[in-house]
């Protein structure tokens, strides 16, 4: 297959391709849907080839890797594992095996291949650091960077990269001796970071959703504050995203202020990228907006280092139309015959500047260029509500704003001409939307009362939850909902339910307890809830935000058949909130038809604060007065009576 290149043009850059459909034999054992199935390399490799790229690249075949090679990386015990499972003795055992890993599955293709996997990597790994190839794309699965050293998982068998990664330091005649590894996929690249830990020829440098160590995969291994040990000490960074719906600047934004300045300092002799595409917009799993141009402006900032020598590994990415967009995108960069197009324009989020400054912070005693302050106007820029729609052009512009986005457009002048036709197939508003249609659109048309006891009764916190930002007391900003009207009515009604004091700190108010409501009436108790009319879209958007759980975009939190099954059972307990502490989701009856819900701690939740076993505390001043504030504006109580409440529910015996 070893074929084609247009050896008719001289200076035409010479670009690797590796697809093997026995990679493709690698699938559910059920035949179960899943997100990492075959369809993913062959939505690719179509793509290319109608395209038409597949003629201008070399395109190699796939070679099994040597299990010496692996063993660089996993132990043997790992080795005889994906060696060994695909074959017939193990049968009758293969999914129990599978079962005992995390988000892993076999079946008789696995093991080949996983072989096959890191065998492609490997395989353009050495031609590029050869000078053979300029650079290349292993389009390859199953993905590699969860994978650790004796533990396939986060559908990963071998770690492809680190395979890789460990050859080209091993055999000393190719003479290199550092190597960048940028993890762009939307997870963490926790098995890789384990790998080159205290190496500090290996400068892994990993940007994903981390939600405080909510995301997958949860835990605090992608923290900014995981630097690397000993010698690798400085040589693994982590840009840990607090929320979704990150996009082309959001990326760019720390590609120009973290990752470029530091790879100045490093100077790769070849880099390598675990070019996962589940941040790209669209994704099912990723929640992220990174468009086909976002890739290639940040796949062409690192073209400007080891001469161009590029690895580029295939990862996640489960929507197959943004995912082949999205690799076209960055092969047609590699083939660098045709100047960027596209732009972006809304500015990073205001938790991206925090992200940043934290990143740069931990980092500089290691790289002094980032001691160097961020331009004033960035870090103190407005918070900007959420912003995913590029075209909006009514957000207020203060000077802030612009310094940002003449800054990005700055940085990408020199290979920008306007407008985009890279967004093949994701023309950015339409496809955008198409995140949060259709749930978005069909949750938008019912109405509910949002019945609140806590902080949320004073409107201005409440609508930080719907427009985004901060207020007095709080510690970090909201992110906002998509649809930022306001409510449509605000009433005060009582109700004859336990308020009461739990949990001894949080996030959002620092040191304290903060406000429960019993999910149970009884009649002697008498609690002051405001209720706001908004829509059932809005809800789920407070309902993840009152949980920080992660966005994930494509389906609702709670949909129209949990609003029947919270009104027939009184209550409703949401599963993928269960993190949070208001997961459990009542109805408080109606008013004017419109159906009336809390969000608040389950019974069992109840039992044990009764237990000791989560800590009932009384609120902190600051906390406190908002609810006194928030009771008083609902002129139900005077300041005296609404302080009388709140001191009776933070020290009565539940
Ligand atoms: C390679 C990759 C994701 C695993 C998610 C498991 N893995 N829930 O994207
Ligand atoms: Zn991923």
């Amino acid at each position: 297959m070893e074929s084609n290149s247009d050896s008719t043009t001289e200076n035409r850059r010479r670009v690797g391709l590796i697809y093997d459909e026995r990679m493709c034999r690698h699938f559910t054992p059920d035949g179960e849907g899943h997100p990492e199935n075959p369809n993913r390399i062959l939505a690719i490799w179509n793509k290319l080839q109608s395209a038409g790229i597949l003629q201008r690249c070399v395109v190699l075949s796939a070679k099994e890797a040597e299990d010496e090679y692996i063993a660089a990386v996993h132990t043997k015990n790992h080795i005889d594992l994906i060696k060994n499972i695909s074959s017939k003795k193990f049968d009758s055992r293969r999914e129990r095996i599978a079962a005992k890993y995390n988000s892993i599955y076999f079946n008789e293709g696995s093991s080949e291949a996983a072989y096959l996997a890191a065998g492609s990597v490997l395989e353009v790994a050495e031609k590029v650091a050869k000078g053979v190839l300029d650079s290349a794309f292993a389009i390859i699965r199953p993905p590699g960077h969860h994978a650790e050293e004796n533990e396939p998982m986060g559908f990963c068998l071998h770690n492809n990269v680190a395979v890789a990664t460990s050859l080209l330091l091993n055999k000393r005649e190719l003479g290199i001796n550092k190597i960048l590894i940028v993890d762009w996929d939307v997870h963490h690249g926790n098995g890789t970071q384990k790998m080159f830990w205290n190496d500090p020829r290996v400068l892994f440098f990993s940007v994903h959703r981390y939600e405080f160590g909510r995301f997958y995969p949860a835990g605090d291994d992608g923290s900014h504050i995981k630097i690397g040990e000993g010698p690798g000490a400085g040589y693994n960074i982590n840009v840990p995203w607090e929320n979704g719906w990150c996009g082309d600047a959001d990326y760019l934004a720390v590609w120009d202020h973290v990752l470029i300045p530091i790879a100045k300092d490093f100077s790769p002799d070849i880099v390598i990228i675990s070019a996962g595409f589940d941040a790209a917009v669209g994704d099912p799993l990723g929640g992220c907006c990174v468009t086909p141009y976002g890739y290639s402006m940040m796949l062409k900032k690192l073209m400007k280092f080891a001469q161009g020598k590029i690895v580029m590994a295939l990862e996640g990415g489960y929507n197959l139309a943004s995912l082949a967009n999205s690799v076209l995108a960055c092969v047609e960069v590699l083939l660098e015959d045709k100047p960027l197009v596209g732009s972006s324009e809304a500015d990073p989020f205001e938790s991206t500047w925090r992200v940043i400054e934290a990143v740069r912070e931990e980092l500089s005693p290691f790289w002094p260029i980032l001691k160097d302050e961020l331009p004033r106007k960035l870090i103190i820029r407005q918070a900007p509500p959420i912003q995913i729609s590029t075209s909006d052009s009514d957000v207020e512009n203060d000077n802030g704003t612009h310094i940002v986005s003449e800054d990005l457009e700055k940085a990408i002048q020199d290979v920008v001409q306007p407008f985009s036709e890279l967004r093949v197939g994701v023309n950015s508003n339409d496809d955008v939307n198409a995140i949060y249609a259709p749930w978005r659109s069909e949750l938008s048309n019912t109405d509910v009362w949002y019945a609140t006891f806590g902080s949320n009764m004073c409107k201005s916190r409440f609508l930080c939850y719907i427009e985004g930002g901060q207020v007095e007391g709080m510690r970090k900003p909201c992110a906002g909902s998509l649809d930022k009207s306001p409510p449509k009515e605000i009433l005060w009604k009582t109700f004859s339910h336990r308020l009461f004091f739990g949990r001894d700190q949080t996030k959002t108010w620092g040191p304290g307890g903060v406000a429960f409501l019993h999910p149970e009436s009884n009649s002697q108790d008498k609690a002051y809830l405001c209720l706001y009319r908004i829509t059932l879209e809005q809800f789920n958007d407070v309902l993840v935000q009152e949980n920080i759980s992660s966005f994930d975009t494509s389906s609702p939190v709670f949909d129209l058949t949990d609003l029947d099954s919270a009104m027939k059972k009184r209550y409703i307990s949401l599963e993928v909130l269960k993190r949070g502490w208001y997961h459990n989701v009542v109805y408080m009856g109606n008013e004017n038809g419109i159906p009336i819900l809390t969000m608040t701690c389950t019974l069992s939740d109840v039992e044990s604060f009764k237990s000791g076993k989560f800590p009932l505390c009384a609120p902190a001043k600051e906390y406190a007065s908002t609810l006194v504030g928030g009771l008083v504006g609902g002129k139900l109580l005077s300041e005296d009576e609404a302080m009388a409440y709140i001191l009776e529910a933070s020290t009565k015996p539940l």
